[in-house]
C-alpha cells in the first residue's frame, strides 16, 4: 500500500514536471515557422516586427529604434541592434519580445549586423569607430552574454555583415580590401583567409546554407543588385532574381528550401519569399514604409528542446525503476 502510495506521487510529479517543461517550451519558441523583420509602418523609425511565415499576423516585437533582428539557433532569443542609449549597441531579447539585455557598450562607435554561432554560444558582430576617420568597420566575436569581444578581421578595409558556416569553424562576411567588395571566408581561429567571389562587381551581404554547401549573396554584376547562389567555395555560380530593382539581404529558411530578402521593386522596400532556384516568388509585406532585414526560424529544424525532453523522460523512467526496487 505504500509503495502504491509512492509510485501515484512519482508519476503525478513526474508527469506535472513534463507538462511543466513542455509548456515551458513552447512559451519560449515559435511553434510555426516565423520571420521577423524590421520595418518603419508604424513609428517612422525602424522596430522590430514579427509574422507567420506566410506572410499573416504581423505585430510589434521590440520597440523602436531597432533593427536587424536574427533568431538564435534554438529559437528561444533574437538578437539585433537598437539606439537607445545614443549609440547603435547590440541588444538580445526573448522570442515574445520581453527581458532585453545590452550586450556591447560603446562610447564612440556603431554595434551592427549580429550573426549567432550555430550553437548560439557566439555572436559575431560589426563594430565602426567614430573616431576613425576613414571608417574602419571590423568583424568581432563575442561570447553571447556579450563577454570576451576579439576583432577577427583587423584590416583598414570595409568589413561586414558576417555569416557562420554551419559547422562554426569559419565565418563570411564582405570586404572592399582589394579595391571592390567581394565575399571572403576567414577560419574563427582568425586564419585561412580566402577571396570566394574574385569579381570587379560588388559582392556582398553572403548567407551560409543550413546544410553548409552554399552561400547566397547579393551582387551588382548584371547591373543592378540580384541575389546569386553559390557553391560554399566560391563555384557554380548561379543568379536567382532578374528584376531591375534592388533584390538585396537574402536570409535561408531552416530548412534551407527557401530565401527571404528585402526588394523595392513595388516601389519601396517589402520582404518577399522565393524557393532556392529563383522559383515561385512572393510577396509577404505590404506596407508603404521600409520593410527589411528578415529572419527566418523554423521549429522543425530546432533539435534541442525535443532531445531535453527525452533525455528528462529517460530520466524518470529510471528514477522511476529504481523506487521500484
Ligand atoms: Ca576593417
Ligand atoms: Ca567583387
Ligand atoms: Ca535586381
Ligand atoms: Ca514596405
Amino acid at each position: 500500500m505504500l509503495f502504491r502510495g509512492n509510485l501515484m506521487y512519482v508519476i503525478l510529479i513526474g508527469v506535472l514536471l513534463l507538462s511543466g517543461i513542455a509548456s515551458d517550451i513552447q512559451a519560449q519558441t515559435p511553434k510555426k515557422a516565423q520571420i521577423v523583420f524590421d520595418s518603419i509602418r508604424l513609428w517612422g523609425n525602424p522596430a522590430i516586427y514579427i509574422m507567420d511565415a506566410d506572410g499573416e499576423n504581423i505585430r510589434m516585437l521590440v520597440e523602436p529604434v531597432s533593427r536587424e533582428p536574427v533568431w538564435s539557433p534554438d529559437g528561444r532569443k533574437i538578437a539585433f541592434s537598437a539606439d537607445w542609449t545614443g549609440t547603435t549597441e547590440i541588444y538580445v531579447v526573448d522570442a515574445d519580445g520581453g527581458n532585453p539585455r545590452r550586450l556591447t557598450k560603446t562610447e564612440h562607435g556603431v554595434n551592427s549586423s549580429p550573426a549567432w554561432s550555430p550553437d548560439g554560444r557566439k555572436i559575431a558582430f560589426v563594430f565602426t569607430s567614430t573616431r576613425q576617420f576613414p571608417r574602419n568597420p571590423e568583424i568581432y566575436v563575442m561570447d553571447s552574454d556579450g563577454k570576451h569581444p576579439r576583432n577577427l578581421t583587423d584590416h583598414p578595409a570595409n568589413d561586414r555583415y558576417p555569416t557562420w558556416s554551419p559547422d562554426g569553424q569559419k565565418i563570411a562576411f564582405k570586404t572592399d580590401r582589394d579595391g571592390n567588395s567581394e565575399i571572403y571566408v576567414i577560419d574563427v581561429n582568425g586564419r585561412n583567409l580566402e577571396n570566394l567571389t574574385n569579381h570587379p562587381s560588388n559582392d556582398t551581404l553572403p548567407a551560409w546554407s543550413p546544410d553548409g554547401r552554399k552561400i547566397v549573396f547579393v551582387s551588382d554584376r548584371d547591373g543592378n543588385f540580384e541575389i546569386y547562389l553559390m557553391d560554399a567555395d566560391g563555384g557554380n555560380v548561379r543568379r536567382l532574381t532578374d528584376n531591375p530593382a534592388d533584390d538585396i539581404c537574402p536570409a535561408w529558411s531552416s530548412d534551407g528550401r527557401k530565401i527571404v530578402f528585402m526588394t523595392n521593386r513595388d516601389g519601396n522596400y517589402e520582404i518577399y519569399v522565393m524557393d532556392i532556384d529563383g522559383g515561385s516568388l512572393r510577396n509577404l509585406t505590404n506596407d508603404p514604409g521600409f520593410d527589411g532585414h528578415p529572419s527566418w526560424f523554423g521549429p522543425a529544424a530546432f533539435s534541442v528542446s525535443p532531445a531535453d525532453r527525452w533525455i528528462t523522460i529517460w530520466g524518470w523512467l529510471k528514477l522511476f525503476r529504481v523506487l521500484r526496487r
